[in-house]
């Protein structure tokens, strides 16, 4: 799909971030040309200037690889992803070891520019390529009781040197609520600046929940369970009164230890102001409603 574009560019040496901005220079003088097999999702995505490869794959939290942000660039190429198979189970019609490529097969990719907001207060804007969740689910069939949606990533001590530390209750572990999981924002990314997605990013395939704190964003998922009862959560088991299940980026309701009104963004340099931070991370009109009459404060 995407690839084809990029493929059409002349300069070799360009990094992923510059051919990408020209690909989408080339895109928008196609724009009247009728070629429409862009994808055009999240209409919040226009206007947002994407970080650099070089930052989104070198500044990362994935502490199966160590809690230093230069850890997971440094040590991630121990994880084996190739063959890699998903297990789908729980409360689905069709559960099954699912194999990477054979879903691959089966998903349209499609590009998705996210702000990407973490709870320690910093940020990003990343352009994932991937695809939605909910294709993925109704390939395995979602039965009626399911109400959640639990994940878990591989837990392989010998290819991930940070799972000798207690550090998390391994694997590590997320959830979603069913209409959370089924909403067309939340995607699996495969890609990053049409780049199969890098070790420390999550290869081959992880969440992300663009109007949740970025720890929802589970990466390297091998299991994937429907249930009807809320699942427990690896920094909400560690930590509960800091580390809710919803987390979902708001401003108004400061982590106990730190104000989360503002973020840092990534690659502003030293002195830049910090930004505020937006309601459910700018995506505020499209989720708002899945948290109709919940009180956000209580439900952090
Ligand atoms: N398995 C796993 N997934 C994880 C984490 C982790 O430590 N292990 N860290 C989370 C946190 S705190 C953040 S902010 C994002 C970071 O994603 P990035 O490194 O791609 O920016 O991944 C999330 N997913
Ligand atoms: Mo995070």
């Amino acid at each position: 799909m995407a690839h084809r574009w990029t493929n059409t560019l002349t300069h070799a040496d360009v990094t992923p971030r510059e051919a990408f901005l020209n690909r989408r220079q080339v895109m928008a003088g196609l724009a009247g040309v009728g070629l429409t097999a862009m994808a055009k999702p999240a209409a919040a995505q226009d206007g947002l200037e994407p970080n650099t490869w070089e930052e989104i794959t070198t500044y990362n939290n994935y502490y199966e690889f160590g809690t230093g942000k230069d850890d997971p660039a440094k040590y991630a190429h121990t994880l084996v992803t190739e063959p890699w198979s998903v297990t789908i189970d729980g409360l689905v019609d069709r559960p099954g070891d699912y194999d990477f490529q054979a879903i691959l097969s089966e998903m349209t990719i499609e590009e998705r520019i996210y702000r990407f907001r973490c709870v320690e207060a910093w940020s990003m804007v990343i352009p994932w390529n991937g695809f939605e969740l909910a294709d993925l689910l109704n390939m395995a069939g979602v039965q009626d009781g399911a109400k959640y949606v639990a994940f878990e990533t591989a837990y392989r001590p010998d290819e991930m040197p940070g799972t000798r530390f207690p550090v998390l209750d391994w694997p590590y572990r997320e959830g979603l609520r069913l209409d959370e999981a089924m909403h067309p924002l939340t995607i699996m990314a495969t890609g990053i600046y049409d780049r199969p997605i890098p070790n420390q990013n999550g290869a081959p395939l992880r969440l992300v929940v663009p109007w949740k704190y970025g720890f929802k964003s589970i990466k390297s998922i091998v299991r994937i369970t429907l249930t009807e009862d809320e699942p427990p959560t690896s920094w909400n088991m560690s930590n509960p009164r800091e580390y809710g299940f919803y987390s979902n980026v708001n401003p108004n309701v400061d982590h106990p230890r730190w104000s989360q009104a503002s973020e840092r963004e990534i690659g502003g340099g030293l002195f830049a102001s910090r930004k505020p931070t937006l309601m459910f991370n700018g995506y505020e009109q499209e989720v708002a409603s899945l948290y109709e009459g919940m009180d956000l404060a209580k439900n952090y």
